[in-house]
């Protein structure tokens, strides 16, 4: 078909996600435990926008003609990569399969996408809406299934020219090996993260302990509404299942400890309770396997000697709510502080120097995210420039926007996924000389 028919299906994609917002914001709490007005304003806004901006895409897309030496014409065509397999995770559903349908339906690609086990009810759903909208049978295929059986069929497959991941870091590498052994498939990796989140004396305290506290606890995401000429900020919560969560926090020693008494304040105050209440602020974990990983975690964090100033413990005595938990005297050889807790645990660590922290936040295997506070400009552009990580935020946390690129250093991924990189990711480019 046409490129711009590929924006036409896309916006009516959005459209009836935007009709069933309702349903699917509900079937989202349902399946993976966040607060329902957070699946509604932010999940749902998030995924709509990603929808209509690749969109917006489908008939932009094009190579270049090159001034070749010699007597050449030659010219590029971006073309499709061809059947894109895509694996998704639990902890933002919708919004994943948003980030890799998106600019693979664009491109002109055809998909098979295997939800994550703990979460198919939307994508199912959704699955439903590509057929209403009028996307021709066989250009996107939902194929839910567990990760060593479905998954892993994907990630081998010859005929499957690419694989898109989102997940943990471990199956990351399961993913590269299963190309390299197949047909050598094209990927690209969104995996764990292990965030630094570094807040400078000079910074506003009472704005960064809140910052510090959703960066954690909350995964805040921020959506600007340019509405009316209005910025509206959204705040999501997802228990701390968020792979960008800060969950280093280096605080510099003349602050340290205010920061701590009022980040241990803040965590006290959270609501925790069933993700359909109005005013709740954290549901429960994901599964039964999150909820022991994370208990364990803590535990390690008691045996190696980090100071538990509140929480640490499983919330009631049904379903799988973890207490808001802050440990401080934190150090950077602690399990806690080194491994991926995927929950509302935060750790803050006392920092002296610029320089010092610097290296400590790239200590780390992982590069995903960071975030700098500080009112001093030329603070917040050396920290920028030298710390290792897909994305820094400066004075802000978890901002995301369609339009912005997103991904890791290191061990934290491979590729960028959303914005105008995020195309790259399922076109081939071909040069053609006459
Ligand atoms: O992840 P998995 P899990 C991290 C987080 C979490 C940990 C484990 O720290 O505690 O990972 O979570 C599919 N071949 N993140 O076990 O297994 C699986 O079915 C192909 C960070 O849930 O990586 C699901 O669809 N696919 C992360 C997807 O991979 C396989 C989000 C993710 O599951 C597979 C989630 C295999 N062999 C967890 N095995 C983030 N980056 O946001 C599993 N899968």
């Amino acid at each position: 078909m046409d490129a711009s028919q590929r924006g036409v299906l896309l916006n009516k994609l959005a459209d009836l996600i935007s009709r069933d917002r309702h349903i699917l914001a509900s079937l989202e709490t349902l399946d993976n435990g966040k607060p329902y007005n957070v699946s509604y304003n932010v999940d749902l806004e998030l995924v709509i926008r990603c929808y209509r901006y690749y969109a917006g895409f489908s008939d932009k897309i094009h190579g270049k003609v090159i001034p070749a030496d010699g007597n050449q014409h030659a010219y590029t065509r971006h073309e499709p990569v061809g059947v894109c397999g895509q694996i998704i995770p639990w902890n933002f559903p919708l919004l994943m399969q948003a980030w890799k349908l998106g600019p693979a339906l664009s491109t002109g690609n055809v998909v098979v996408m295997k939800p994550a086990e703990q979460t198919p009810l939307t994508a199912l759903y959704v699955a439903s809406l590509i057929k209403e909208a009028g996307f021709p049978p066989g250009v996107v295929n939902m194929i839910p299934g567990y990760g060593p059986t479905a998954g892993a069929a994907i990630s081998e497959h010859m005929d499957v020219d690419k694989v898109a991941f989102t997940g943990s870091t471990e199956v990351g590498h399961l993913i590269m090996q299963a190309a390299g052994k197949s047909n050598l498939k094209r990927i690209s990796l969104e995996l764990g993260g292990k965030s630094p989140n570094i807040i400078f004396e000079d910074a506003d305290l009472d704005y960064a302990v809140e910052m510090a506290h959703f960066g954690l606890f909350f995964n805040m995401v921020m959506v600007l509404h340019t509405l009316l000429h209005t910025v509206l900020q959204v705040l999501s919560v997802t228990m701390g299942q968020c792979c960008c969560a800060g969950s280093r926090v280096f605080v510099q020693e003349s602050i340290y400890d205010e920061f701590v008494k009022k980040s241990v304040a803040r965590a006290k105050k959270r609501t925790v309770g069933s993700p359909f209440e109005s005013g709740v602020e954290q549901g429960p974990q994901v599964d039964s396997e999150q909820f022991h990983k994370i208990q364990e975690l803590i535990q390690s964090g008691k045996d190696e000697g980090a100071e538990l100033l509140c929480g640490g413990e499983r919330y009631g005595t049904k379903g799988y709510y973890i207490q808001p938990t802050v440990f401080a005297n934190v150090k950077d050889h602690m399990r806690i502080a080194t491994e991926e807790i995927f929950g509302p645990v935060q750790q803050i660590m006392k920092f002296k120097t610029m320089e010092e922290v610097i290296e400590r936040a790239n200590n780390t295997t992982y590069g995903l995210a960071a975030a700098v506070f500080t009112k001093d400009l030329n603070t917040a552009i050396t920290v920028s420039n030298s710390i290792r990580a897909g994305t820094i935020w400066v004075n802000t946390f978890n901002s995301f926007t369609s339009m912005t690129p997103f991904g890791g250093y290191k061990m934290s991924g491979q590729g960028r996924e959303l914005g105008e990189y995020g195309l790259a990711n399922y076109t081939e480019v071909k040069c053609v000389s006459f």
